[in-house]
């Protein structure tokens, strides 16, 4: 390396990196008058380009990192989207910046969370900065991982400027726990928390995010991530109807058996999901001059950050965290975590080059509902398991994106690097 599909897809990557970068930053800065619910001023900052704002907030100068998306560097590095595809927190690991436990109490398991939502800039192209509201302070949320039938209870304390909640998309029976203006707790103002407690079921791909109002506002700015809740297996057993979209009178014993050790590669305290690559991606987006439509789409908040960059001539990447494809080795299953965040926009969708995967719709089954497509389309809040193989194909590189040919053009580009 670098070979000539190397080169040319870096400067694909390169060439659209740049347009965006420009496109954000030719656009007028409208959001003093129109940023919803008088937020005028923290608005009209929202978008900030390298050279006048992100550079001198962070001390570094224009010749360091040279100028927006020509070098590619993203000034801060208090978000990595590589680091983020395989970061699970289960309450007895994560991350460090989401304080976590795990006990027992009342015969279940308690996977305990501390969660925080706070004002922050986040970057979201190089030199592309966007005022944001965020679970502990990264955009999407910390990615909470649980066993169904597991407790998952989250300590939310709200240090933002404006009203929160959590609303978990899970089967959740208690109303004061569902994390809208109306029941329980309804919003949290500044300085407020609450304890939130929600059974972990039914097992599948779920998502969470604030349900506070105006609705569109509080998701696009941020407030959204991933929850993902294993089946057990045990209960597999029992209830096997509950995971099939099959009539209970045709599981037969040995289908069953299949259902249990799929089951066991999907709950990560069985050995058998060692051998799973494991992905989360938020498909997401920024209105960045909050005019109701986005300017920048992304898998992971920073766009193009799983494209092709530089190679040190040695097969290193040298752009850092930034447009480096997801490398993948090709003897592994691998498993995608989908869930589509996005706002205004009605659809959101992922498409596969040279390949075709089965799709678990929300994840709730371990039988496909969708086999052998190179394509699926989610709504806002849709989420769900994509499994692909690709033990057949040549070592290289192979493109996934937004199969809205503008989508992909902002951002939602990638590519897997198959070793
Ligand atoms: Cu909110």
């Amino acid at each position: 390396m670098p070979s000539l599909e190397y080169t040319s897809a870096a400067e694909i990557t390169a060439q659209l990196e740049d347009r965006l970068v420009e496109a954000v930053g030719e656009k007028p800065d409208v959001s003093r008058r129109s940023v919803l619910g008088g937020l005028g001023v923290a608005g009209s900052a929202a978008v900030g380009i390298g050279s006048t704002r992100a550079g001198a907030d962070s001390g570094h100068d224009e010749d360091e990192h040279g100028t927006f998306g020509a070098v590619g560097e993203y000034r801060d590095s208090n978000f990595d989207p590589h680091e983020f595809l395989t970061t699970f927190n289960t309450g007895e690991s994560g991350q460090d910046a989401v304080p976590q436990r795990i006990y027992e109490e009342n015969g279940r398991t308690v996977r305990e969370f501390e969660f925080t939502a706070v004002d922050t800039t986040i970057t979201i192209a190089p030199g592309i900065e966007f005022e944001a509201w965020a679970f502990n302070g990264q955009v999407p949320g910390p990615t909470i991982r649980a066993v169904e039938g597991d407790l998952i209870r989250v300590t939310f304390e709200n240090f933002g400027r404006h009203a929160h909640t959590i609303h978990p998309h899970l089967k959740n029976l208690d109303p004061e726990m569902d994390g809208i203006p109306q029941n329980g707790p309804g919003v949290l103002e500044t300085g407020e928390s609450y304890t939130y407690e929600w059974i972990a079921q039914p097992a599948g791909m779920h998502f969470y995010h604030c349900h506070s109002l105006p609705l569109k506002e509080h998701i696009h700015r941020g407030l959204y991530g991933a929850m993902i809740v294993d089946p057990d297996p045990e209960r597999v057993r029992e209830n096997p109807a509950d995971y099939v979209t099959d009539h209970p009178s045709q599981i037969t014993d040995a289908m069953v058996d299949d259902l249990v050790d799929e089951a066991k590669t999907r709950n990560h305290e069985y050995a058998e999901n060692d051998a799973v690559n494991e992905l989360v991606i938020v498909m997401n987006s920024f209105d960045t001059n909050f005019d109701g439509g986005n300017e920048v789409y992304a898998a992971n908040t920073r766009a193009f950050a799983y494209g092709v960059g530089e190679t040190d001539g040695n097969g290193n990447w040298t752009a850092g965290e930034t447009k480096r494809p997801i490398r993948i080795d090709k003897n592994e299953r691998q498993r995608v975590y989908l869930v589509n965040a996005t706002e205004f926009d009605l659809v959101n969708s992922f498409h596969t080059h040279s390949q075709f995967f089965d799709y678990y719709d929300h994840g709730t089954t371990l039988l496909p509902t969708r086999q052998t497509v190179d394509t699926v389309m989610q709504t806002q809040a849709q989420r769900g398991i994509i499994e692909l193989d690709y033990s057949d194909h040549e070592p290289g590189l192979y493109m996934f994106h937004a199969h809205q040919s503008e989508f992909a053009e902002l951002g939602w580009m990638s590519f897997f690097e198959v070793v």
